[in-house]
């Protein structure tokens, strides 16, 4: 099967695990319902789910038993794109394509849909620690990488060195926030199909990483030069409000070229995986090139 059609394939599956998950999560007000399944059905790229099921059949493991953790990954990823738009983060309207979920639910209702998503996540992934410690391990590889030595630190860097001059932050600060911000999310659900392959997580992680911060300085790349329709948000907003970011820093010529390095890189830290991974080769090259 092709490249395409194989992520079609598990993409559609994501789409339909995450619609059983929206259909089943029982909120007890009607708001809390309509306003989470908004943003967990908006569509979106689903490309952590695909990796966490990518990566288990690379490993030999059969993806379609695997339903809680992709859908856990996807939740967690969503709660933090409704609060990341929120006026008190990055105060965007436009999200996938559509108003952001405070514009249509009002703040407070925005706020408590992230909530809720965090909190289901967290509740499928004790549901499934009962299976023993694969599990258990998968599930704290992603309660690592969402929390505060991960996701919300890097978002909490982020909005500590913006504005700041160039000079006073620099590299290293765009490499933290980048790291936690994005990859730790991107990384995790490759280790988590390694935990529960019974596979050694580390090079899992050090290909996760690296794909994470090659998908970051390409989203910096698409904010600078994208089409927002295709990219489906506002562009051009982090320039405006100061943010530390990869072309602000280094200029559109040398974070392409550094996008180049990080691709080669992910190539090559993929060879290290035991398992049959020209479905990532073919990813990674669509990543670099990617114009959403
Ligand atoms: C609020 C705790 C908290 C964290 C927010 C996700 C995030 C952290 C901020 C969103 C802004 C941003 C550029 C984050 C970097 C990660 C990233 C590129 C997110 C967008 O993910 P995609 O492109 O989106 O996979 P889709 O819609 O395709 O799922």
């Amino acid at each position: 099967m092709n490249y395409r059609d194989k992520y079609e394939e598990y993409r559609g599956f994501a789409e339909e695990i995450l619609r059983e998950a929206a259909e089943n999560m029982g909120c007890l007000t009607p708001i809390l319902q309509e306003g989470i399944s908004y943003s967990l059905l908006a569509g979106g790229k689903r490309i952590r789910p695909v990796l966490f099921l990518a990566m288990l059949e690379a490993l030999g493991g059969d993806y379609r038993t695997e339903k809680n953790f992709p859908v856990a990954v996807e939740c967690i990823h969503t709660y933090s794109l409704i609060h990341d738009d929120l006026p008190a983060m990055d105060n965007d309207d436009f999200r996938r394509g559509k108003p952001s979920n405070h514009k249509v639910y009002g703040e407070a209702h925005a706020i408590l849909a992230g909530d809720g998503l965090l909190s289901y996540a967290f509740g499928i992934l004790i549901d499934e620690c009962a299976r023993g410690a694969r599990a258990v391990a998968a599930a704290k590889t992603l309660s690592r990488a969402a929390g505060v030595r991960g996701m919300v630190a890097g978002q909490s860097a982020d909005l500590l060195y913006s504005g700041r001059p160039l000079g006073e932050v620099g590299e290293e600060e765009l490499r933290m926030i980048h790291t936690n911000k994005t990859a730790e999310m991107i990384s995790a659900p490759l280790e988590m199909a390694a935990n529960l392959a019974g596979k050694r997580e580390a090079e899992a992680r050090e290909f996760g990483l690296a794909l994470g911060l090659l998908f970051q300085i390409t989203d910096d790349i698409l904010d600078e030069v994208g089409e927002s329709e295709t990219v489906g948000k506002t562009l051009g907003k982090d320039r405006e409000e100061g943010k530390l970011t990869c072309v602000g820093l280094y200029g559109l010529e040398r974070a392409n070229a550094l996008a180049d390095e990080y691709a080669l890189s992910c190539l090559e830290t993929l060879k290290k995986i035991d398992g049959d991974v020209s479905f990532f080769e073919e990813l990674v090259r669509r990543v670099r090139g990617r114009n959403r």
